[in-house]
């Protein structure tokens, strides 16, 4: 190209081209484009979601307003629905009717919010020139987008009831009490066919008196009840805990307008959101998992709703725990990213994510229920010290580092556990110590799942995640929009917490051993592993 502008417009223009063309180019490698947050969408007005995920059209409401808090909205308390007395229940189950009354020219009506939901990760909306589409999971927009989600499912319930002071209840599945029985798909969702909360797509293993599996791949559990309280309640300490001290391991990876797909969620996401909507979806029907376990049709359900106030509970109990780094992301690709939503009179509302980090500004709070997962289950009874599942002394731990290689780019995860030596590099003050395997090549159209064990290469599939060797679990949950990308994926989960509860804090490597299961164990690439120091949000790294 030649010289003839000669006023500061070429520089500006050539600028410009390289700016898109790194867009154009990120979105093809599908890498994180820090700098631009995602605009608050328009909703297209010809349907291109493979799953027919379109609101209705011509939109009829007022021009799109910037959401603003209402100071004068009644404090609502979320409680947990096992403890809802009969006029909460006559009242929530009226306003689920009234729901499913609206017509389907009302943006509000329940399986248009279910399409909303599918609109945001479904192939349903692309801002103009970017080749993905728009994707609300597998990141850290996930928690943020959800809450909002919610929070207009309660107004527009509240507006039909007419009654300002409704609450959503939560559903408390992370409770393992034996007394009171939280952790079961709840009575009134489930036991009346002919209730406004009854769904007939549902897993006949997720029934009453059957407890949630919070580790499942979908379908049903040989495991009594004891075993699956004990596991359930280490689970979450590990995911929420020990797992996720940061917000770039609670809340999952950057996204950023041009991005392809989710890179990766928080261990939240994965762990229990993912698998208690796969336990709750019915693995015979005709599309596996309907409704629950796809995001697509999932918000039909009205357990959505309950399950979700759940997750949100815990993202503001995660936040008070012991811990610098217990904050959200303070990037401004994260605190300016804005969705687009139909508020209680249907009329299209944008918000912004810095307006909602404070639920209390948001008027609304959860009931306390107690948390015995955050001190392991400890306090719950179960045990009052843990043992170890591998035993072993100082000079099998050595020899054992000794003898066991480093990953490499072409080890596989398929049907058989791999164990691999991960060198620590030297000790941080800055941030916390976090295991990263970066290059994961899942296969989108299918789920996968694998939990991780350290020092521990003899685990199978019948491993409990109750042994203390176990950190974590990576769960992916296929929808239509994700499968397309097949892209890399990255798992990050700190291990600190975890050595030193083995006494293995001071050795140069660590051992991790990945075992994979479930119905469809493809052969994942892994990619690379090694230990880096999260000092986030002061960083992305
Ligand atoms: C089931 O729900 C319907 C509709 O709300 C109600 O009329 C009926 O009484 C309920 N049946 C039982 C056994 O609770
Ligand atoms: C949230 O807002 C309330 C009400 O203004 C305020 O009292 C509280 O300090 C805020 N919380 C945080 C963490 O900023
Ligand atoms: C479960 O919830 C009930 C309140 O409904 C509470 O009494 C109990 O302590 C909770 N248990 C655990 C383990 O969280
Ligand atoms: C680590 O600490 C344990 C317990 O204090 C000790 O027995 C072991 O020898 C130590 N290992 C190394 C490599 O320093
Ligand atoms: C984000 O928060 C961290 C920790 O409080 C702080 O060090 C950093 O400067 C903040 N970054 C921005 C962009 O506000
Ligand atoms: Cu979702």
């Amino acid at each position: 190209m030649g010289n003839f502008l000669e006023d500061g417009s070429r520089k500006d223009l050539t600028g410009f081209k390289m700016r898109a063309a790194v867009l154009i180019l990120s979105q093809i490698l599908g890498d994180f484009t820090s700098g631009v947050p995602i605009p608050a969408p328009e909703f297209p007005e010809k349907c291109t979601s493979e799953e027919n995920c379109c609101m209705p059209y011509p939109y009829t409401g007022k021009p799109v307003r910037q959401f603003t808090i209402d100071p004068n909205l009644p404090l609502r308390i979320r409680r947990p629905v096992h403890k809802l007395n009969d006029d909460e229940i006559a009242k929530l189950e009226k306003g689920y009717q009234l729901l499913r009354s609206l017509s389907e020219s009302d943006p509000r009506s329940l399986s248009n919010q279910a399409k909303l939901h599918c609109l945001y990760c479904d192939n349903g909306i692309y801002y103009p020139g970017m080749i993905w589409p728009l994707e609300i999971h597998n990141h850290w927009l996930f928690l943020p987008w959800h809450r909002m989600f919610l929070y207009f499912h309660e107004r527009i319930l509240a507006e039909l009831l007419d009654d300002d002071s409704f609450a959503l209840p939560y559903w408390n599945w992370d409770n393992q009490s034996e007394e009171e029985v939280a952790n079961t798909l709840p009575d009134i969702y489930a036991s009346n066919r002919s209730s406004s909360l009854w769904n007939h797509n549902r897993n006949k293993c997720a029934q009453q008196p059957n407890i949630v599996n919070l580790n499942t791949v979908g379908g049903c559990t040989e495991k009594t009840p004891t075993e699956l309280r004990i596991e359930n309640t280490r689970l979450m300490y590990t995911q929420i805990v020990s797992g996720a001290p940061t917000p770039r391991l609670f809340f999952g990876q950057a996204y950023s307008y041009g991005d392809g797909g989710g890179h990766g969620p928080g261990t939240f996401e994965d762990n229990p959101h993912g698998t208690v909507h796969l336990w709750v979806g019915d693995p015979d029907a005709p599309n596996k998992f309907d409704d629950m376990g796809n995001f697509g049709r999932a918000a039909r359900d009205p357990i959505f709703y309950p399950h979700h106030a759940n997750i949100d509970r815990i993202w503001t109990i995660w936040k008070t725990m012991p811990g610098k780094q217990r904050m959200e992301p303070n990037h401004t690709d994260f605190l300016d990213a804005s969705f687009t939503y139909y508020d209680e009179n249907a009329d299209r509302v944008t918000v912004k994510v810095s307006q909602i980090i404070n639920t209390t500004l948001l008027r609304y709070e959860y009931e306390e229920s107690p948390t015995a997962w955050i001190t392991n289950g400890q306090k719950a009874g179960y045990e009052n010290s843990i043992p170890v599942c591998n035993p072993m002394n100082p000079s099998q731990t050595n020899a054992m580092i000794i003898a066991t290689p480093e990953l490499t780019i072409q080890d596989k995860l398929g049907a058989e556990p791999l164990t691999f030596r991960v060198p620590r590099p030297e000790r941080s003050d800055v941030g916390v110590e976090v295991l990263e395997i970066e290059g994961i090549k899942v296969d989108g159209r299918f789920q996968s799942h694998w939990e991780a064990y350290l020092f521990f290469p003899s685990v199978d599939i019948n491993t409990p995640v109750s042994c203390p060797e176990f950190f974590g679990t990576f769960n992916f949950v296929p929808h239509v929009g994700q499968a397309q990308f097949n892209r890399d994926r990255v798992w990050r989960v700190a291990v600190k917490d975890k050595l030193v509860a083995l006494g293995k804090d001071n050795y140069t490597d660590i051992i991790v051993t990945l075992v994979q299961f479930g119905p469809n164990v493809q052969p994942l690439g892994i990619g690379k592993a090694r230990i880096v120091y999260d000092a986030s949000p002061a960083t992305l790294e």
